[in-house]
């Protein structure tokens, strides 16, 4: 192994020496506690610590850096106390988790480390967005991913490179090949000759090194670190390593040729560091004794303090708690003077409204989507914001809706809010990972908020066939940690719109194509909130309780127009994550007899969940069993004679006939 010592300092090489030995000794004493039962699991980095190591050193100490499972060196170099690394192996309440993440899977807002989700790749679109932070402030900074070579097949990693390569954004992508998946080697994991060969389809630069030359690795990142901060572009590197031990210690190594074992062990990234720095007289046998010593005291006594955490005591308020961040400010919700009067506007202009004058109350508010600068989006919401805000602002982005998502928390991590426009509520499939792992856990799971809207133009009956019309809300009330808004009106577009850009947690927008420009009410000019969660009294009567939202609120007093003898109680919800039960419990109380309406399909809709609620809650107020009316469970036709026959509203005549007469 070649080192090349160039200019640095006998005491940076020692502190580069230092810091590449302490990860290895902590995991030597880790792979013993594994064995006595100590901790649960373990992903070893032994043979790739000058990979973490040698990164995290050519960084300054607040550079974002986004690690996966085998980067203990990172944690290490930012100089965790090993005491609560090891709280937080072992599962205890003072680790970084609270005991709720296993391994790695944690972060550190304070060591700029963020946390990794099992899903690998995404952590590199995040990196994305911390650099666009860091270009839009001015900030001298890089952000520096990690995959494997396994995840370079992810379709993440292709997204991420992308966006980084479009946006001129100063990030490094390190890629560990240490020549295996799991089990797969590389010949089976992809085709190119080296991985480094991708940088040049992104538009981008790469070097490949030697992955377990602490000097090169160190040297390389300072330098390509430089190159991206001058020239605000993003760096592939690759580092040729391997991993000396199995995927995780219960899987073996079985499928490794024992031939490559040796051959690598002549290539320690430690042992040959060592003999470097005596061949240098940098350090001499009994330095070194010291410094390892000196490692082993360390590791004893963190070890003491850590064993002596608090154990877990299930706290439920606690765990629900914290789902979401809470605002720092205390919102100041809508209030309407009596007598006053507004302008009507139509729904869509209530959406373009709440998002103009979010824009200007917030000016570190980024919206990124497909074609929604110039050309104004697909259906001209932001038409003239980015003549109005600038490109920075307002975002064209690449087809790449896993990694924009990806990139909104990036830039939340930053201090930044993100708002992204899904094209079609549908699109959002491809970005699923992201919402649903990302930005709904990574709060309760270490603390970090994703301060992020998803506008979701939604909904059918507008012809558009089975991919740019469907009902997908229910998929994110089942998942704890989003905020789920869906307006039926002007004024509540608006206000609900603006307190989702306020919240300081994920929240996805609905938004109903085939009310954008059909409905029209009041909506005050003043910059305004109505509050998340709760739900609005359309009106009330006495004969049946019918709760929806979106386009069913306009179904159900179309209803009740053209049945003029039933005096119908209309709720509409607003908000479907969290849902007002109380609200919820007035409507069942006040009739006796509820309807559940949506557009979404039937079988796991948003009434499943509510009916169950008012039965197990309502019970003893109840005439009649609850009714779902909801859409066919099938997929959305094209045909509109189709397309009508799957609509809830097809069959409300024939569900309320039915509650009616029980
Ligand atoms: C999306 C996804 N698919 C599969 C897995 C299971 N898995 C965990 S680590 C791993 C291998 C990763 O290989 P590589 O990226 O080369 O990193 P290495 O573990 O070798 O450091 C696999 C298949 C996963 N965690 N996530």
């Amino acid at each position: 192994m070649q080192f090349h010592r160039k200019n640095y300092s006998g005491e940076e090489l020692i502190s580069l020496y230092k810091n590449l030995l302490l990860p290895r000794m902590i995991e030597e004493k880790m792979l013993v506690l594994l064995r006595q039962g100590k901790i649960s699991k373990w992903f070893s980095g032994i043979g790739q610590e000058a990979i973490s190591t040698g990164v995290t050193m050519a960084l300054q100490p607040d550079e974002w850096i986004m690690p996966l499972h085998r980067n203990l060196g990172v944690f290490t170099t930012r100089k965790m106390p090993l005491n609560k690394l090891f709280k937080q192996w072992q599962g205890s309440k003072d680790g970084y988790s609270k005991g709720r993440e296993r391994s790695f899977h944690f972060g550190s807002k304070e060591h700029h480390i963020c946390g990794m989700i099992s899903h690998l790749g995404p952590q590199m679109a995040i990196a994305d967005g911390v650099a666009l932070a860091y270009k839009l402030s001015g900030s001298d900074k890089v952000a520096v991913a990690f995959t494997g070579d396994g995840g370079t097949s992810e379709g993440d990693f292709h997204e991420a490179l992308n966006v980084a390569g479009v946006w001129d954004l100063p990030v490094i992508f390190v890629i560990e090949n240490n020549g295996y998946g799991l089990s797969t080697p590389v010949s089976e994991q992809y085709r190119c000759f080296s991985l480094v060969e991708k940088a040049r389809g992104y538009g981008m630069e790469g070097i490949q090194i030697d992955g377990n030359n602490i000097l090169e690795v160190y040297d390389t990142i300072r330098g390509v670190k430089d190159y991206c901060i001058h020239n605000q572009k993003p760096y592939l590197v690759e580092c040729m390593t391997f991993r000396m031990r199995g995927h995780e210690e219960a899987s073996g190594t079985k499928y490794v040729p024992a031939h490559l074992f040796d051959l690598w062990q002549q290539k320690d990234p430690i042992k040959n560091y060592e003999d470097y720095l005596l061949q240098q007289e940098v350090l001499t046998e009994l330095t070194i004794m010291d410094i390892r010593n000196e490692c082993r005291e360390y590791i004893e006594s963190e070890l003491h303090t850590g064993y002596d955490s608090t154990p877990v005591i299930a706290d439920t308020e606690e765990e629900l708690e914290d789902i979401y961040a809470w605002p720092e400010k205390k919102p100041v919700y809508f209030q309407e003077t009596p007598g006053n009067t507004h302008p009507e506007k139509r729904f869509i202009d209530g959406i373009k409204e709440g998002l103009y004058q979010s824009m200007q109350q917030h000016d570190n508010l980024i919206l990124m989507g497909q074609d929604i600068a110039e050309y104004g989006g697909a259906f001209k919401i932001t038409e003239g914001l980015v003549e109005k805000f600038g490109k920075e602002r307002v975002r064209n982005t690449p087809i790449c809706e896993s990694a924009i998502v990806g990139a909104a928390l990036g830039l939340s991590m930053e201090g930044y809010k993100a708002m992204m426009e899904m094209q079609f509520a549908d699109f959002v499939t491809v970005g699923f990972n992201q919402v649903i792992n990302n930005l709904a856990k990574i709060h309760y799971r270490w603390g970090q908020n994703a301060d992020v809207v998803i506008r979701m133009p939604t909904g059918g009956g507008v012809g558009a066939g089975p991919f740019h019309s469907q009902s997908n809300e229910a998929w994110f009330v089942h998942t704890p940690g989003l905020k789920v808004v869906y307006p039926s009106t002007p004024i509540d577009a608006k206000g609900l719109l603006i307190a989702a850009i306020n919240d300081p947690n994920p929240v996805l927008f609905f938004e109903h194509k085939a009310l954008y420009r059909s409905i029209s009410g009041p909506v005050p000019e003043a910059y305004f909130e109505i509050e998340i969660g709760k739900a609005r009294l359309v009106q009330t009567g006495g004969d049946l309780s019918i709760i929806t939202y979106g386009a069913g609120v306009h179904w159900a007093t179309q209803y009740a127009k053209d049945h003029p003898k039933l005096a119908v109680y209309i709720l509409d919800l607003r908000t479907l994550l969290p849902l007002d039960y109380s609200a919820i419990k007035a409507a069942a109380q006040a009739t006796g007899k509820v309807l559940l309406l949506h557009e979404d399909t039937l079988t796991g809709g948003i009434g499943g969940e509510i009916a169950a609620w008012i039965g197990e809650h309502c019970f003893e107020f109840l005439d009649a069993p609850v009714i779902r009316c909801a859409s066919l469970d099938t997929p959305i036709p094209f045909n509109i004679e189709l397309e009508k026959n799957f609509m809830a509203y097809s069959r409300l005549h024939e569900c309320v006939e039915k509650l009616m007469n029980y």
